[in-house]
C-alpha cells in the first residue's frame, strides 16, 4: 500500500523539529526560491499554467490561469498594487489539511508565498488564518520572522530587487470568511460578507486592487512545482487533476488523520490505508469533501477522488475532507447537525440561504424529535430548490447539499422517522468519531 503515498506535500511532517527554517533547508527547501527569483515571472505563470496545478479550496480553478488574470504592464505612478491572500480560514467541517500543513510545514507554505507573489508581480501578501486556530498563527508569525532573519522577506530579497512583506492575519472564528470576498472584506476590517461577483477579486480584490487568492494547500504545491517540473507533477494524479493531494479522514475508521496520496484514489484505498471501518462495522455514508459536498454511500466506493471523477458521480471533490460514517449513525441526525451549523454560519445577506436555512432546522429537528408531518420531506426539498442557485454565494448551495443527497440516497429512513415516530436523537452515537 506505501507505494500509492506519494509523499510531497507531507514530506517532512515527519522529521523532527520540521517547521523550523534548519530543517527546512536541510531538506532543500528555499532552493525552488532561488530558481525562481533568477527567472522571470512569465516563466512561473506558464509553468504552473503547465502543471495542471488546481485551486485546493474546494473549487478546483486552475491556478495557472488565476494568477495570468492579474493584470501586468503600466507599472507606473498611478498603477494600482497587486496582492496575494492566502486563505487559511479553514472551516469546512470535516477538513483537517491546511492546519496541519501551516503547524508541520509553515515554511513551505513561505516558499510558495514568495514564488507566487514574484510571478505575479506582488509586494504584500497576507495569510489569513481561521481565527480559532492559535497554534498555526503562533508557529507561522515564528517561520515568518525565521523567514525574514534570514533574508527572505523584505526588501531586495536575495539582492535579486524583489520586496515582499507577508503578514499573519487572525481572522475572528466566522465559516463565511472562507469564501474568498468575505475574507477580503475581513482583512479590510470589515464585517466579512461575500461581495458581488464579478468583479473577480484578479480584477477587483483587496482594497480594490488585483488580488490573488489561493488556499494554503494550493500554494504550499508551487515550491514542489518549481523544484520538479510540470511534468514531474503531472506524473502523479490524472490528466485533469494532476498532482498530490492531503485527504483528510475523518469518523468511523481505525485511524482517522491526513492521508497524502495522487489525486485521483477511492475511499476503497484510502479505508485500507486508514485501517479499515473502525471495529468492522459497515460503511453507511460519507462526503468527498467536507458537508458542502453531497454525500456518497458503500456504491462508490470506487469513485476517483478527483474533480471530475468525483463530479461525474454526482458530488464534488470539495476540500476532499473524507467523513465516513458507519451503518449505527441515523443519516437524518447527521443531516439535521451539518444543516444547524449551515443556519449557525448564514451571514444573513440574502434572504434564500438566513430563512431558508432557518426552515430547515425547524423541520429537521421537528422530525428527528418524533414530531414530523407527512409532508416534511417534501417541503424539505422544496425549501433547497428555493436556496439552491437563488443564494448570492456557495454557503447557500453548500447547506442544501447533505439534505438533497441524504434524501435521494436514504429517503426512507426520513419516512420512516415521520410513520413510527421513534426517537432517534442519539448525540451519542457519534461520540467515539475522533
Ligand atoms: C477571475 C473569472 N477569477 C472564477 C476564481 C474565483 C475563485 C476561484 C473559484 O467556492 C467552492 C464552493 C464551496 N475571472 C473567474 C475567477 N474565478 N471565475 O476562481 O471560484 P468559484 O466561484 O468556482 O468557487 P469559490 O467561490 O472559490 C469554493 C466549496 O468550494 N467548498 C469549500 C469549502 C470551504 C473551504 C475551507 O474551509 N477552507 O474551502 C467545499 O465544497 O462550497 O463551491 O478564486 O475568484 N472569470
Ligand atoms: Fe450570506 Fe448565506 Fe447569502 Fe452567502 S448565501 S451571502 S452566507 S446569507
Amino acid at each position: 500500500m506505501s507505494d500509492i503515498l506519494t509523499p510531497v506535500l507531507t514530506s517532512r511532517w515527519a522529521q523532527e523539529n520540521s517547521w523550523t527554517l534548519e530543517t527546512y533547508e536541510r531538506t532543500g527547501g528555499y532552493r525552488a526560491m532561488r530558481t525562481a527569483l533568477a527567472g522571470h515571472p512569465d516563466q512561473l505563470i506558464q509553468l504552473c499554467k503547465d502543471s495542471g496545478l488546481r485551486g485546493r479550496g474546494g473549487a478546483g480553478f486552475p491556478t495557472g490561469m488565476k494568477w495570468s488574470f492579474i493584470p501586468q504592464g503600466g507599472e507606473g505612478a498611478g498603477a494600482k498594487p497587486k496582492y496575494l491572500v492566502i486563505n487559511a480560514d479553514e472551516g469546512e467541517p470535516g477538513t483537517c489539511k491546511d492546519i496541519p500543513t501551516m503547524m508541520a510545514d509553515p515554511h513551505s507554505l513561505i516558499e510558495g508565498c514568495i514564488i507566487t507573489s514574484y510571478a505575479i508581480r506582488a509586494n504584500f501578501c497576507a495569510i489569513y488564518v481561521r481565527g480559532e486556530a492559535l497554534h498555526p498563527i503562533r508557529r507561522l508569525r515564528a517561520a515568518v520572522a525565521e523567514a525574514y532573519a534570514q533574508g527572505y522577506l523584505g526588501t531586495d530579497i536575495l539582492g535579486t530587487g524583489f520586496d515582499l512583506e507577508i503578514v499573519v492575519h487572525a481572522g475572528a472564528g466566522a465559516y463565511i470568511c472562507g469564501e474568498e470576498t468575505a475574507l477580503l472584506d475581513s482583512l479590510e476590517g470589515r464585517r466579512g460578507q461575500p461581495r458581488l461577483k464579478p468583479p473577480f477579486p484578479a480584477t477587483a480584490g483587496l482594497y480594490a486592487s488585483p488580488t490573488v487568492v489561493n488556499n494554503v494547500e494550493t500554494i504550499a504545491s508551487v515550491p514542489y512545482i518549481v523544484a520538479g517540473g510540470a511534468e514531474w507533477f503531472r506524473t502523479m494524479g490524472s490528466e485533469k487533476s494532476p498532482g498530490p493531494k492531503i485527504y483528510s479522514v475523518s469518523g468511523h475508521v481505525e485511524r482517522p488523520g491526513q492521508y497524502e496520496a495522487p489525486m485521483g484514489i477511492t475511499l476503497r484505498t484510502l479505508l485500507e490505508l486508514a485501517g479499515g471501518m473502525k471495529d468492522g462495522i459497515p460503511l453507511k455514508f460519507w462526503t468527498p469533501g467536507g458537508s458542502s459536498t453531497p454525500m456518497f454511500t458503500a456504491e462508490h466506493l470506487d469513485v476517483p477522488l478527483d474533480f471530475e471523477g468525483a463530479a461525474g458521480a454526482g458530488s464534488m471533490l470539495g476540500t476532499t475532507a473524507v467523513q465516513v460514517f458507519n451503518e449505527t449513525v441515523s443519516v437524518p441526525w447527521a443531516v439535521m447537525k451539518w444543516t444547524e451549523f449551515y443556519k449557525h454560519e448564514s451571514c444573513g445577506k440574502c434572504t434564500p440561504c438566513r430563512e431558508g436555512t432557518y426552515w430547515l432546522v425547524q423541520i429537521l429537528e421537528r422530525m428527528v424529535h418524533g414530531e414530523g408531518t407527512e409532508s416534511d420531506v417534501e417541503t424539505l426539498l422544496d425549501v433547497c430548490d428555493n436556496i439552491l442557485g437563488r443564494s448570492f454565494c456557495a454557503l447557500g448551495d453548500g447547506a442544501t447539499s447533505p439534505i438533497t443527497s441524504g434524501i435521494k440516497y436514504f429517503r426512507q429512513e426520513f419516512l420512516d422517522l415521520i410513520a413510527e415516530q421513534p426517537a432517534v436523537a442519539r448525540p451519542e452515537q457519534l461520540a467515539d468519531v475522533e
